[in-house]
């Protein structure tokens, strides 16, 4: 195997020995994307936990719990705040991205670490700190906000609108500015080093789908990000210093009226919702990335359609930024305007269509290895249609009048963005654990795991599709008093036993995850038979990743079932003797 010395000496900094610069304040990307990765495992478990405490308060409304007491209707909009929150910007926005991206695409594209470690290094301990100014929200007087994590003004500039809406509201925004900071951080690393440090012979059209969507993903946070920071401050200033970017002239709040005058509440929507799109797809897009790496790799198959994907995920990315008014169809907006968001938000089935197509065609015929990554990536692809057929509906502006705000928002969202993207961080996680941390996970707990999370999925958010038609709203906590609800009341409790036996079954999953790390069965280099990179050193790589050479890639990033080739695969830097592809 011949392999140059690494070009980027410059980069190459001496493996640290003592423990704070090795565990803590770690240049390294595998360390700071491990890192990421357990700073998403907890604030999973918040918000999940927060999750389980709304559940029980919708169908059980009179409920005392050890410690926390009676839910009120006010702290029910605080969960589901924080809740929101926390699973969409510390879970969605962290594992997949900074998470996997950190650890894996040094490796797929054959660099030593990162293009700026101490950035990298700084970028995660500022999400840290935005997280734990997250938490603190629920500490302070009058607890954690009731906005929703969407933040809409005037609710959320006005500090005496409600409990929470003081200092908990405050530190939200401050949070929330500060992961900014951290994403955009983390965005310029992610492009620069995917532009300057791919190894000799890794092209663009030779990067693995992985590091095509982390680099899409940079893209899109670095135009997102910097908006929604803006957007905080000046809702910082509105609630503290006077100004009036968001509040209406004239608004009385509790019989006294509001000094300011004369902003607009809606322009803190297009801001927000100018993030907020493109934030899905930053949610999104990693899992769409490892669902194809899986995909491949375990039916054996190249990816059906490679430059389609590519391209599919490319102009997912750019029609992202135009379509943001499809969250705003009941503000008022000109009918000619709704028309035109609509039929941009239509378009996005197109390149979502051919993802889904290429997928199946990826498995199809293939001599298919149901191993749990796999299950996940297929369970992933499963959720991302079940999401994104209720798309199109509530992309009619006509239709949006009646669903938007009621349990139909909720299933499709969940679906599509929330559990699917978990779905991609599981397929994640079950296939590079073992180039993670150098031992198998056991499988037969893996496969328990996921039919009981993919059926309780479906039993969870299927049935709010009727609620939503039947007119239950969202973010509505008091259902027992309301008659028209109440025929739906025995599809609510059911709801609650699926999520409590969902949630209940990720415990199997920790287990797994910890017992594995330090008992399972030792890994080879190679355990999945994949042709990528990262599956050419050794589990764990060494520090710098190639021993201080870097390799020479003479293959495309999918040669599976390659005819006349010795092995159903081809590794990416392999010389061999039949005639490569590229
Ligand atoms: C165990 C799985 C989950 C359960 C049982 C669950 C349950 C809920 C419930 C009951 C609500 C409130 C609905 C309402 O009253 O309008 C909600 C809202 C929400 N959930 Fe989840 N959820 C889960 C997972 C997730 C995940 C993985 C995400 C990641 C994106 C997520 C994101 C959200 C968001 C953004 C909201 C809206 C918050 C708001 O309206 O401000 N959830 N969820
Ligand atoms: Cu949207």
């Amino acid at each position: 195997m011949s392999e140059v010395h690494a070009e980027a000496a410059v980069h190459a900094h001496a493996a640290p020995t003592g423990f704070i610069r090795k565990y803590i304040f770690s240049l390294d990307h595998k360390v700071i994307g491990i890192q990421y990765y357990f700073l998403a495992l907890v604030a999973v478990f918040v918000g999940m936990f927060l999750s389980l405490l709304m559940r029980i308060h919708l169908v059980w409304p009179m409920a005392h719990l050890p410690l926390l007491g009676e839910i009120k209707p006010e702290t029910y909009l605080t969960l589901l705040t924080m809740h929101g929150t926390i699973m969409v910007f510390f879970v969605l926005t962290t594992a997949p991205q900074s998470g996997f991206g950190n650890y894996v695409l040094p490796i797929q594209i054959g660099a030593p670490d990162m293009a700026f470690p101490v950035l990298n290094m700084l970028s995660f301990w500022t999400t840290f700190l935005s997280f734990v100014i997250m938490l603190a929200a629920f500490f302070v007087e009058g607890g954690a906000p009731l906005h929703g994590w969407t933040g809409y003004a005037p609710l959320s500039a006005i500090p005496s609108a409600g409990p929470g809406q003081t200092l908990g509201a405050d530190l939200w925004i401050i949070s929330i500015a500060v992961f900014c900071a951290a994403s955009l951080m983390g965005a310029l690393n992610f492009i620069t080093t995917t532009l300057d440090l791919r190894a000799r012979g890794m092209s663009l059209m030779r990067l693995p789908l992985t590091c095509w969507s982390w680099f899409i993903t940079a893209i899109l946070g670095l135009l997102a990000f910097g908006v929604l920071a803006a957007a905080g401050i000046l809702l910082l200033l509105d609630r503290n210093v006077g100004t009036s970017f968001f509040v209406p002239g004239g608004l009385v709040m509790t019989g006294v009226p509001v000094k300011h005058q004369g902003g607009s509440p809606l322009l803190w929507q297009h801001l927000f919702w100018f993030f907020g799109h493109p934030e899905v797809y930053i949610a999104i897009l990693p899992g769409m990335g490892v669902a194809s790496q899986v995909l491949s790799t375990f039916s054996r198959k190249p990816i059906f359609g490679y430059r389609a994907m590519v391209y599919a995920m490319l102009s997912i990315g750019i029609l992202g930024f135009v379509v943001w008014g499809h969250h705003m169809f009941m503000s008022g907006m000109s009918p000619y305007s709704a028309f035109a968001f609509s039929v941009m938000t239509m378009a996005i089935g197109v390149p979502s269509a051919i993802k889904t197509f290429n997928w199946l065609g990826t498995i199809w015929r293939g001599r298919v290895r149901f191993y749990t990554p796999m299950l996940f990536a297929i369970g992933f692809v499963s959720l991302f249609v079940s999401g994104g057929l209720s798309g199109p509906f509530l992309a009619q502006p006509q239709l949006d009048i009646n669903l938007h705000d009621t349990y139909f928002v909720v299933a499709h969202f969940h679906l599509i963005m929330g559990v699917a993207a978990i779905f991609g961080i599981f397929a994640g996680t079950y296939y590079w654990f073992p180039k993670m941390f150098g031992r198998m996970m056991n499988e037969r707990l893996g496969q328990a795991h996921f039919w009981l999370t993919f059926i309780g999925t479906y039993a969870i958010f299927m049935p709010m599709h009727y609620l939503g038609i039947a007119g239950h709203p969202r973010r509505y906590s008091q259902l027992t008093e309301v008659k028209f609800l109440e025929p739906l009341m025995s599809l609510q409790e059911f709801i609650t036993i699926a999520a409590l036996i969902t949630i209940g079954a990720q415990i199997i999953f920790v287990i797994n995850l910890f017992w594995s790390m330090f008992k399972g069965a030792k890994a080879t280099a190679n355990p999945w038979e994949a042709t990528t990179l990262e599956w050419t050193v050794p589990s764990p790589p060494p520090h710098d990743n190639f021993g201080g050479r870097v390799p020479v890639v003479r293959h495309g990033p999918y040669e599976y079932a390659v005819p006349g080739a010795a092995r159903d695969y081809v590794m990416q830097n392999e010389e061999s003797t039949v005639p490569a592809h590229s």
